[in-house]
């Protein structure tokens, strides 16, 4: 198998060791990049100390300063596809994504070109979020299907598999998002390329160590964006 996940990371120190034992447990010859945006917490250090020990299999992809996940994303995609995997899979840093799901991911990835993690295929499948939070993801992923009329539940999650030949076709120095619409942008642009995009019902588990990273600034970017997506490709 020539497959990768690709890990954001900002002050994840805390999390990342479990992250990546729960990953190398559920798919042991899968490889590994956290992107990291130089975390105060030595997080990157972290990555370090493990990836020494696992020659190839972890590396850490070391950026200069918080940029934003959508640049993250872009750069650990672009070393991804350099490097020449086949299957490049993305999920958040913070223990909320249950490397359980990635094999799953791998098997069913077969039948699409993109496939999305979803905490709404049957009911609401997320744990420990207070009512507000509940609220803005689901009236997020349904405003998102209204305006760009996306047949899919989960529009706004961070757990997905691509095959490399998807994100091939997406001009990543032409992503215009800074923070969450790109999960939304990627996805919107791979729907407009006429892929096949499938979703696997998902638990999201609400983070229990460190502190989201999500502000009002990233919502409202995310609320405007989507309505100028229709009209980019
Ligand atoms: N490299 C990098 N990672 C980020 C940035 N913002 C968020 N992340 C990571 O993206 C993932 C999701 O962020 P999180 O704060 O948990 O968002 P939430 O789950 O929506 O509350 C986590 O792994 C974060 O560490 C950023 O600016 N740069
Ligand atoms: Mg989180």
């Amino acid at each position: 198998m020539n497959a990768i996940v690709v890990i954001p990371t900002y002050n994840e120190r805390q999390n990342i060791q479990a992250l990546i034992a729960g990953i190398q447990k559920a798919v042991p010859e899968l490889h590994i990049m956290v992107v990291d945006d130089n975390s105060p917490d030595g997080t990157g250090q972290a990555v370090l100390d493990l990836a020494a020990s696992q020659q190839g299999k972890i590396s850490l992809l070391s950026r200069p300063s918080k940029d934003g996940l959508a640049q993250a994303y872009s750069a650990g995609f672009k070393e991804a596809l350099r490097r020449g995997y086949d299957l490049i899979l993305q999920m958040d840093a913070d223990l909320s994504h249950d490397p359980v799901y990635l094999q799953e991911f791998l098997q069913q990835i077969r039948s699409f070109d993109l496939l999305l993690g979803s905490r709404y295929m049957r009911g609401v499948n997320v744990v420990n979020w207070d009512f507000k939070r509940l609220i803005l993801s689901k009236m997020a992923s349904v405003y998102v299907r209204w305006v760009t009329r996306m047949p899919f539940s989960d529009l706004t999650g961070g757990f997905k598999c691509w095959k490399k030949e998807t994100l091939e076709k997406i001009n990543l120095d032409q992503i215009f998002s800074n923070g969450y619409l790109f999960q939304i942008e990627m996805t919107w642009k791979a729907y407009r390329k006429g892929s096949r995009i499938g979703e696997i019902p998902i638990i999201f588990y609400e983070r229990e160590i460190g502190r989201s990273k999500i502000n009002s600034k990233i919502i409202i970017e995310a609320i405007w964006g989507v309505l100028t997506l229709p009209f980019r490709s």
